[in-house]
């Protein structure tokens, strides 16, 4: 019999895939690499673009959504695509996306309306209108949630104050990769790791926090069954089977759908919730954080800002959101409409040939959020600051660069003042590990070596969990050793240059400035 597949959605913010991975045992004859045990091998199925449409309400004002129909379409042809390569292979499918989306539904199971992106305005000013009914010590208290304003607490507080009609309507909420799964085969469960990020989630109950729930006046009977990552959610639907070619008997298994937990499932290390070692997954977002057995929450996590977001056997992620690669995909995208279209290794060739540490910007500024024009809005933040303006595309990508480096070293030392363990190693995982240079300039403004890879985790994640559900795989721990086996990672050692010490400081007085 031939060794069994398993087809991973995985969905991001600026592009979408179906990858299908495929769990190859240990060799019989007990020599070579693979000897120890399975490997797992990917081919991407399907690729294709997303990112946020504009839908203009009836006084024409724009309302960023995403549109859940042309994703459901990609996701089809990918499975359709892997009905003809792989067909009765398949054992299962699982989709994961990014966090804190999510759709409506009625009571016939209609969906209401596109859901929103999260880059949205329509939660601006939300913190101060939760926080008149929920006291935010408390929300932290119950969630143990980064406080960002996009997280789902804050998007459903502000459709409940604008379109009141729709959360009378909704029997349900679904997060995306949960919507998706209803396609795939009728499920209506809420995977854990991605319902944490919602921010009404109790992380030591690892179920729906409702006292919290009832305290922001969201209706109770909107949040449905938590399930964990590895959760058997149902077949694939008969008539989907029979458009894609692939067999009725195709699970569609939960991974870990919040994106940055399947990603942080399939670093390849050989330890597991210990803070001794961190992860960047990176991406639009960069997810600086470490791994931890159960959340750290109290008075210092809440001034600090940190998020601990559910992980899988147990885990939690005490983590940060930086503003990521986002930055550059605006400036990218700045530069396309002025007819200059520059794919990344491009924009980092160019960036690594500027000069280093020029000018910085505090990454996570809210200005940067949802720019109109990315290259404009920095350069804006440089001369207001008093920083040279960067000149060109390559003093921009380097500015963003440096910067992110720079908030990233700062963010690993805000953790490690909260578990008091400093990492010795940092993995960068996701499609920004594929950006040498920022490898290079985090290991050098972090002080400690960076491993880049894979650039799939997520995927991995997503294939090697439900490869866990059908018992090919024990533990996070065995998970972990499947893509030690499979995946090659590039190292980067930290040069000893003073100027990173006096650019911290630099970035600092930016941050802390009015
Ligand atoms: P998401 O899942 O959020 O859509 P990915 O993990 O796919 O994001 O990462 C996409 C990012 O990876 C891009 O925005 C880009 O910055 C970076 N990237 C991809 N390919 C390259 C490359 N060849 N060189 C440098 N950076 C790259
Ligand atoms: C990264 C991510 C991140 C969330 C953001 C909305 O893709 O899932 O963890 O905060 O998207």
């Amino acid at each position: 019999m031939s060794d069994p597949v398993f087809l991973a959605v995985d969905l991001g913010a600026e592009s979408g895939r179906v990858i299908a991975g495929r769990l190859v045992p240990a060799a019989a004859d007990g020599a070579g690499a693979d000897a120890d045990g399975p490997t797992v091998t990917l081919e991407e199925v399907h690729r294709f673009p997303n990112g946020p449409i504009v839908v203009p309400g009836p006084d024409g004002s724009p309302s960023l959504r995403w549109d859940v129909t042309v994703l459901w379409r990609e996701i089809e042809t990918g499975l359709a695509k892997a009905g003809v390569r792989y067909s009765a292979e398949v054992v299962s499918v699982g989709v994961d996306t990014w966090g804190v989306d999510h759709v409506l539904l009625s009571e016939t199971g209609e969906l209401l309306g596109l859901p929103w992106n999260y880059r949205d305005d329509r939660t601006a000013g939300g913190f101060d209108e939760a926080f008149a009914a929920v006291p935010r010590e408390e929300v932290f208290a119950g969630t143990g949630i980064q406080f960002l304003p996009f997280n789902s607490l804050y998007q459903l507080r502000a459709t409940r104050r604008d379109h009141p009609e729709l959360l009378s309507t909704a029997q349900r909420v679904l997060l995306m990769p949960d919507y998706f799964h209803r396609c795939l085969c009728g499920s209506e469960a809420v995977e854990f790791t991605n319902a944490t990020t919602t921010q009404l989630v109790d992380p030591t109950t690892r179920d729906w926090n409702r006292g919290l729930i009832a305290k922001l006046d969201l209706p109770d009977r909107l949040f449905g069954p938590v399930v964990s990552p590895g959760t058997e959610l149902g077949t694939l639907f008969p008539s989907l089977a029979q458009r894609t070619g692939l067999p009725e008997s195709v699970k569609v298994v939960a991974p870990a759908t919040h994106d940055t937990a399947s990603a942080v499932a399939a670093i390849p290390t050989g330890s597991t919730g210990q803070a001794d070692w961190a992860y960047i997954s990176s991406g639009t977002w960069s997810l600086v954080g470490v791994e931890t057995q159960g959340p750290v929450l109290g008075e210092a996590a809440l001034a600090a800002n940190v998020t601990n977001e559910g992980g899988v056997d147990g885990t939690s992620r005490l983590l940060k959101n930086v503003m990521g690669l986002w930055l550059v995909q605006g400036v990218r995208r700045s530069f396309a409409r002025g007819g200059d279209e520059l794919d990344y290794a491009e924009l980092t060739r160019r960036a690594a040939s500027a000069e280093g540490l020029v000018s910085l910007i505090d990454p996570d500024d809210a200005r940067f959020l949802a720019p109109t024009d990315m290259a404009a809005e920095i350069v804006g933040y440089c001369r207001e600051t008093g920083q040279p303006e960067p000149g060109d595309v390559a003093a921009l990508v380097r500015c963003c660069l440096d910067s992110l480096a720079l908030r990233y070293a700062a963010v690993l030392d805000e953790l490690a003042s909260l578990t008091g363990e400093r990492p010795g190693v940092v993995h960068v995982v996701g499609g920004g590990s594929r950006n040498a240079l920022l490898n290079q300039l985090t290991a050098d403004a972090c002080g400690v070596p960076v491993l880049a890879g894979p650039v799939e985790a997520t995927a991995l994640g997503n294939v090697l969990m439900q490869a866990k559900a059908a018992g090919a795989i024990g533990s996070l721990a065995e998970l972990r050793a499947v893509v030690r086996r499979s995946e090659e990672v590039t190292r980067f050692d930290p040069t000893d240059d003073a100027r990173w010490a006096e650019a911290a400081d630099r970035l600092r007085g930016l941050s802390n400035r009015g």
